[in-house]
């Protein structure tokens, strides 16, 4: 398996071997790994090198450690395409998983300066805002914010929203969400987040931005989405 004559460096031929061994299903999530020394005798290659090797799955989400207790494999990460504007229970659906909503806050509020302007609604208008954990098969994803004009969407309760926000715009309002501009950044979970999310404060998730359009280019819905970035990669194909 590892070939030392290679020109392909050891750290990484260990490194793909790990994963190959992953995709293949041969090490399940939660699986713990051999201990470094094992791997460094069974190979005849030194620890550090195997160190290297794990260092390198633990950051690229295939593996993680518990201190004292070891390296383990992580569950795969949702591969979400960036391309085609779906709500995420469309996106959990079409994975076979079973999406959920936790409420965690539903109020009708006065529209502030920043809300209104990208709403294109007047300051003080009201506008609901809704705070949700998304769920897929009962793990938490991401927690969005979503402030959305009340005179817009009209009717929306909190039964609603525990189920799909999309499905209610488009199939009770018939109203057609049409496009989105979206902006993704990195950044690390506050104490809030990382509690509701169930993952370490300071631990990577990815921050997403969504303005969202009716075809006339109405404004429809803002949101501030956190990503886990530990259970989710974004995907997109290009063309040249
Ligand atoms: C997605 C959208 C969010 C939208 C929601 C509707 C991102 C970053 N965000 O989470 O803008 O409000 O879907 O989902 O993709 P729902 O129809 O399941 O309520």
């Amino acid at each position: 398996m590892i070939n030392k004559n290679s020109p392909i460096p050891i750290y990484y031929q260990l490194e793909e071997h790990i994963k190959e061994l992953i995709e293949k299903g041969e090490l399940l999530p939660g699986d713990a790994l051999p201990p470094e020394r094992e791997y460094a005798e069974k190979y005849k290659i030194s620890r550090m090198t195997v160190r290297q090797a794990f260092t390198q799955l633990v950051n690229d989400g295939y593996l993680y450690r518990l201190q004292g207790k070891g390296t383990f494999v992580a569950e795969r990460k949702i591969e979400q395409p960036l391309q085609g504007l779906t709500s995420f229970t469309e996106d959990m659906k079409t994975r076979g998983m079973i999406p959920g909503s936790q409420l965690i806050h539903f109020e009708m509020i006065p529209a502030s300066i920043q809300v209104a302007s990208q709403l294109s609604i007047s300051e003080f208008a009201p506008v609901y805002e809704i705070k949700r954990i998304r769920l897929a098969d009962g793990v938490p994803m991401a927690y969005e914010t979503n402030y959305i004009s009340a005179n817009l969407i009209k009717g929306l309760t909190e039964q609603i929203v525990n189920q799909s926000l999309y499905a209610y715009i488009e199939g009770q309002l018939h109203l057609k969400i049409d496009s989105a501009s979206q902006m993704i950044e990195s950044s690390i979970a506050n104490q809030n987040e990382a509690k509701l999310l169930k993952i370490n404060k300071g631990a990577p998730v990815m921050l997403i931005q969504r303005n969202t359009y009716l075809k006339d280019g109405t404004p429809v819905e803002l949101v501030k989405s956190v990503y886990r970035a530990d259970r989710y990669k974004f995907m997109i194909q290009m063309k040249r």
